[in-house]
């Protein structure tokens, strides 16, 4: 283990002020320093059946719910894209897939998601989309910018949990 010792965060996801949906869930962030992946597991519910943009977007601003948060987490001056695209945010995590219950099961991993350093995630936002993220390839005038993934129907503000 590295001297900075392995980090842990966590994020609580609460409704996005479209409608009366009732998305809800958390998300749990561990970031093995030895591999530099950041892996994320939990659950969201609420959601409609089938895919659903999930991304880190810049800011731990919900005071207007989760339309504060800004655009997707861009460090590095990139477009939007897929997880393992070159071309990419930081902040896209590509798709989660909601089952018949509306609860979609999370397990990723990803390098370009710390919780240490300049391009940390903690103090930002996880948001989960309306509808699927097509990931920079539909065409569409948002596809380079947002992946045109709808509503922003639920986030949370990621914090620090613990080092371990
Ligand atoms: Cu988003
Ligand atoms: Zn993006």
């Amino acid at each position: 283990m590295s001297a900075g010792g392995n980090l842990k965060g966590v994020v609580l996801i609460a409704s996005g002020d479209s409608g009366n949906n009732v998305v809800g869930g958390s998300l749990n962030f561990f970031e093995d320093q030895s591999t530099g992946f950041t892996h994320v597991s939990g659950k969201i519910t609420g959601l409609s059946p089938g895919l659903h943009g999930l991304h880190i977007h810049s800011f731990g601003d919900t005071t207007n719910g989760c339309n504060s948060t800004g655009p997707h987490f861009n460090p590095f001056k990139k477009l939007h894209g897929a997880p393992n695209d070159v071309e990419r945010h930081a902040g896209d995590l590509g798709n989660v897939s909601a089952d018949e219950h509306g609860v979609a099961n999370v397990s990723l991993k990803d390098l370009q998601i710390p919780l240490s350093g300049p391009n940390s995630i903690l103090g930002r936002a996880l948001v989960v989309h309306a509808d699927p993220d097509d990931l920079g390839r539909g065409g569409h005038e948002l596809s380079k910018s947002t992946g045109n993934a709808g509503a922003r129907i639920g986030c949370g503000i990621i914090g620090l949990q613990s080092a371990v």
